[in-house]
């Protein structure tokens, strides 16, 4: 009986994970400085196929997602972020992609950080 028990409880958490595969909730790093930056990043990340929530918070450079995992991954959407000029933890902006950003937006810059301090 025990056993069974065992086996139902594994089974349960493991329909549990599966059900939450549609809504998967993540936090990951995304550099930037502004609202500008703000409106980028999430403009990009909800472009991206699967992804159904982002918000950025630019005084901790979190980035919150849910999204379909079914559908898309945090590699995507990172590169997605990227592509339009942002830095995410996993994937760095290409030079041509960081300059094509607004110039109060150059977050390398440590003068144009210091600006938004
Ligand atoms: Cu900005």
């Amino acid at each position: 009986m025990k056993n069974l028990i065992a086996i139902l409880m594994i089974a349960l958490v493991g329909f549990t994970a599966t059900a939450q595969d549609k809504n998967a909730k993540e936090t990951i790093e995304v550099d930037g400085v502004c609202g500008m930056c703000k409106v980028r990043i999430e403009k990009a990340s909800i472009k991206t196929k699967g992804v159904k929530s982002a918000v950025w918070n630019v005084e901790t450079k979190e980035l919150s997602l849910i999204y379909d995992a079914r559908k898309t991954d945090i590699k995507t959407i990172s590169e997605k972020i990227a592509a339009v000029g942002h830095d995410t933890k996993e994937i760095k902006a290409t030079d041509e992609a960081y300059n094509s950003v607004h110039p109060c937006c150059l977050y390398r810059d440590e003068a144009v950080q210091k600006d938004h301090e």
